[in-house]
């Protein structure tokens, strides 16, 4: 996977600036189900659209090699259970989407609750400083 990029900083790079794109979008649908901002249905399908777009991406910036950032080594070392965090946020964010489409705040709520959920599983397991 790491032979995609011509050098590991370049995965680095491209899986943190996945997951801060994602983490952008993420924040702004937070700010409406938090009640932090108004609830705008329209751009909170749009934002968890994106977030299920992005989260594809970041794995494969995790190949061989590419050990560093706030990656914790045990990513490399436990590469199944990092697969399961990558897969369910993966299915989480496809809920999300749906869950903006209906238009209904307590449903993009709740929605919204399981996919955090699920990164704070993966940073709590899988994320240093
Ligand atoms: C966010 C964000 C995360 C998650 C996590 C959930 O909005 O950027 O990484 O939620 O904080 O606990």
């Amino acid at each position: 996977a790491s032979a995609q990029f011509a050098k590991p900083k370049d995965a680095i790079k491209y899986r943190q600036s996945a997951l801060f794109v994602m983490g952008q979008h993420f924040s702004r649908i937070g700010a409406m189900a938090n009640g932090k901002a108004p609830f705008d249905a329209k751009a909170a399908a749009e934002d968890a659209d994106i977030v299920a777009d992005m989260a594809k991406l970041p794995w494969a910036g995790f190949g061989a090699g590419t050990e560093g950032g706030k990656a914790k080594p045990e990513i490399w070392k436990e590469q199944a259970k990092f697969k399961e965090h990558s897969d369910k946020l993966q299915a989480e964010t496809v809920k999300l989407a749906a869950a903006a489409k209906t238009g209904n705040l307590d449903t993009l709520k709740a929605a919204f609750g399981s996919t955090a959920g699920s990164c704070k599983a993966c940073h709590d397991a899988f994320r240093g400083r």
